[in-house]
């Protein structure tokens, strides 16, 4: 489609310049012969002429279908439009106006200067800026031998996925940086997007920390960890700030709603070539963080998952979205299955010793689909601790505020609208009946019982 570009003074070849519009070169109509040949010495077309008289768009419009885009000040425009109109009659034609400006009547689209400020010349000063920041701080790496990139404890999709991208943005793919956390990768969703993406996180000892020349945090600030940091060499987190943030560079932006999202827009600024498994980490970094787009996500949060979604790698996303369950565990499935409760709409499932911490979360998870169950409790064992872990479909009381009361009392319990949980020291638990005080005290709080006392 080629676009016709009405004017009359150089703004919107100041705006566009040659640059092809809808994979054409458009053609500029201005009134002075002087200002034509200008925009032709410097690479564009375009043609003089009375811009009131029709002559000119006789020989601009060449199937009458191109689509017209008129910045021509109120008291003109109208005869332009019409002169416009008889040339080509079935142009779709946007005119750019005032605010205050009376509506141009007939089949137009009215665009304000302001809007057209926005759509594009507050991206490109965005862009820009971003560049200049990205410059900066591959500025700040570039001479270093080692670098650190930190990530939280249990690390997530949304952190992983950012310190792949910083690498890629600090031109520093495999061995050039380590990927570092002080714990482990747990979720079996996050081990299996670290395998099928082929992302080593390195587990390193705080001591470790001093042996870097560069060390950088994503998706977390040095005052989320009990570890102490001294100044760092860059932050970049959309977490609020809890105290000032200590780093030499920082990037933090709460409004965001992922991390991966800032490391997009990096990317995008610098236009690195973003590869498939890089472009699946980061949408799944968003995806994750967001609960597909549902929780907090912004314009920039949707606009990086656009332009990723058509780089990523649906098949591998779809694998690391449903995780395998190891053959092994499907025989405590099958107990779990057998020996479950539905009382009132929850499911109750108590697994005893369990091969990994995440397998109750994952069980909750996968029985949530049984009909008449509104919530699932899935409790099981591990080294010194009893895990519970608890989903809904959606309730007026919040799963988080449920499994506190219920178990807030014996160990650390809490969690989000729709997952909770909780983990108990054995020890302290105050019942040989595991599965049947759960139960009992789960159900008490749910129908707003205070679940303090013992079993
Ligand atoms: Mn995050």
């Amino acid at each position: 489609m080629r676009y016709v570009l009405v004017a009359d003074d150089d703004l919107l070849w100041r705006m566009l310049g040659p640059t092809p519009l809808g994979g054409e070169q458009p053609i500029y109509v201005v009134p002075r012969p002087a200002l034509a040949a200008r925009i032709t010495r410097r690479g564009g077309r375009a043609l003089a002429g009375d811009l009131s008289a029709e002559r000119v768009y006789r020989r601009a419009f060449v199937s009458g279908q191109e689509a017209a885009v008129v910045a021509v000040p109120g008291a003109r425009r109208a005869r332009v439009l019409a002169a416009l109109r008889k040339a080509a009659p079935a142009a779709p034609v946007v005119v750019v106006a005032d605010e205050g400006d009376p509506t141009p009547g007939g089949d137009v689209t009215v665009l304000s200067p302001t809007v057209l400020a926005e759509r594009v010349v507050e991206p490109a000063l965005e862009r820009a800026l971003t560049h200049a920041r990205v410059d900066r701080l591959r500025a700040h790496f570039e001479r270093a031998e080692r670098v650190l990139i930190m990530i939280q404890d249990d690390p997530d999709p949304d952190a992983i996925a950012s310190a792949l991208a910083l690498k890629v943005v600090l031109g520093r793919t495999r061995g050039g940086a380590t990927i570092g956390t002080f714990g482990t990768v747990g979720r079996p969703e996050n081990r299996a997007m670290t395998r099928i993406l082929d992302i080593d996180v390195e587990r390193i000892a705080p001591t470790a920390v001093r042996d870097y020349d560069r060390v950088a945090m994503v998706d977390a600030q040095p005052a989320f960890f009990e570890e102490a940091f001294g100044e760092i060499d860059l932050v970049i987190d959309h977490h609020p700030a809890e105290a000032p943030v200590r780093a030499r560079l920082k990037d933090v932006r709460p409004s965001y709603g992922a991390t991966s999202t800032i490391l997009t827009e990096y990317l995008r600024a610098v236009d690195v070539k973003v590869s498939p498994r890089l472009a699946t980490a980061l949408l799944y970094g968003i995806k994750a963080d967001t609960l597909a787009l549902e929780r907090g996500a912004t314009r920039a949060d949707m606009d990086a998952f656009a332009f990723l979604h058509g780089l990523a790698n649906h098949g591998a996303l779809r694998r690391i979205e449903r995780p395998e369950l190891p053959p092994a565990v499907l025989d405590l499935l099958a107990e779990a299955i057998t020996r479950r409760r539905l009382v009132d709409g929850v499911l109750f499932a108590h697994l005893g010793p369990m091969p990994y911490r995440e397998l109750a979360a994952q069980f909750a998870d996968l029985l949530l689909q049984v009909e008449g169950a509104d919530w699932t409790v899935v409790s099981g064992a591990i080294e010194s601790e009893l895990h519970i872990s608890v989903r809904n479909v959606g309730h007026d009381r919040a799963a988080g505020d449920v499994v506190r009361q219920a178990f807030g009392d014996l160990g650390r319990a809490g969690g989000h609208r729709a997952m909770a949980k909780a983990v108990i020291q054995q020890r302290d638990w105050p019942a040989d009946d595991v599965a049947a005080t759960i139960s009992a005290r789960f159900l008490r709080a749910l129908r707003g019982g205070r679940g303090r006392t013992g079993a």
